[in-house]
């Protein structure tokens, strides 16, 4: 079968495809695209192999960000409390509990528009704790400035998560209080710091298909790409503005996990928030569709996420192991 996307070779970076090939991949009949996405996954990654990482809300609620689908935004009447940030024992506890279960990466989620200084001493304190444990670290804190970017990096943080969630030009019928351009800002602070970027979005908000592929070719152009993308399906949190909205057709959200795996082949693809409400067979034709990233454990920030059980019978279903860890210094 000859690939409708250009090769790449380490040498010669990668064209990222235009908006009209990218539109056209994604409305391939589904066995071509799920074919293709599912070879260059096999090129890639060890196709029976899953990243799993845990969530921990290390400080909730009361966000004075507008973001429309979210739970802790406190311009929105949701049953989401307000907590001020964690100690750092009680999230060294959380990590310990986290890596026993069989996470490698533990991720610590902070309701913030950005951290402040004297926050980000003690978050620094926490992702010592969290590398202590042996596990790697991902933070996603909101808007940073270069130098918080690098006094995380100096703290030992291996990832930082910032999404784009949409396209630009859907981004303001989603969140006000910022612009899209404050997002890729952050992004390029904390690609100038040495870490690694995780970088993603959500499915379901009422955007359209031209959106998800924008911001996959928008993601994808990032230079370099993010190591991790995770593709959330919205979680309707009540008394936010996207809740009601109807659910999309769950085949659209696997043709978007298939085309975020051609044009980012090396990354990792998390299949990341709404799997609740996602069947077994849904989820192995993410995996299929080159998803090999999970968010295990039984809560994400404030929603449900599956029960452990659950997703250890379905890897276990599935043949699915759980990536090793990579190697910590
Ligand atoms: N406050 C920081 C920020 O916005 O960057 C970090 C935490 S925020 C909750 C992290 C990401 O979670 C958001 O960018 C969004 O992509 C995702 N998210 C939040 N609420 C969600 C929901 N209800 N459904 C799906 N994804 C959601
Ligand atoms: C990401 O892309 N999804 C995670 C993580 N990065 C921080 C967050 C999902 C949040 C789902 C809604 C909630 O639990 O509040
Ligand atoms: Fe605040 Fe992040 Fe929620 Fe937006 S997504 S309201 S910035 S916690």
């Amino acid at each position: 079968m000859v690939s409708s996307l250009p090769s790449s070779s380490p040498s010669s970076p990668r064209p990222i495809p235009t908006q009209a090939e990218v539109e056209a991949l994604y409305a391939r009949p589904l066995n071509d695209l799920l074919f293709e996405a599912h070879t260059v996954h096999r090129r890639h990654f060890d196709p029976n192999a899953v990243q799993v990482s845990t969530l921990l809300s290390i400080k909730t609620g009361g966000c004075p960000e507008d973001c429309r689908y979210c739970s802790q935004s406190a311009h929105y009447h949701t049953t989401v409390g307000r907590d001020e940030l964690m100690d750092v024992e009680d999230v060294r506890r959380e990590a310990r509990a986290a890596r026993q279960a069989g996470a490698t990466r533990f991720c610590m989620g902070a309701a913030y528009r950005g951290p402040r200084d004297r926050d980000l001493e003690k978050i620094a304190g926490m992702i010592e704790a969290v590398k202590a444990e042996g596990l790697e670290t991902c933070a996603t804190l909101g808007l940073l400035r270069e130098e918080q970017a690098r006094r995380l990096a100096a703290a030992g943080l291996d990832y930082y998560n910032h999404n784009l969630d949409t396209s630009a030009e859907y981004y303001t019928q989603v969140v006000t209080t910022r612009r899209y351009e404050d997002r890729l800002e952050t992004l390029a602070h904390v690609r100038a710091a040495g870490l690694k970027v995780c970088s993603g979005g959500i499915v379901g908000m009422g955007e359209s298909v031209a959106d998800r592929v924008a911001m996959l070719r928008t993601l994808a152009s990032l230079d370099p790409p993010p190591e991790s993308v995770p593709i959330n399906e919205l979680v309707q949190v009540e008394g936010t503005p996207l809740h009601g909205l109807p659910p999309i057709d769950p085949l659209d959200f696997v043709r978007t996990v298939a085309v975020a795996r051609l044009l980012m082949p090396a990354a990792h693809v998390r299949l990341s928030a709404g799997r609740r409400a996602m069947s077994a067979e849904l989820q192995a034709l993410c995996f299929f569709a080159g998803a090999n990233s999970i968010f295990f454990g039984e809560r994400l920030l404030t929603t449900p996420n599956p029960e452990c059980g659950e997703d250890l019978k379905l890897f276990e279903r599935l043949g699915i192991r759980p990536e090793p860890p990579a190697a910590l210094p």
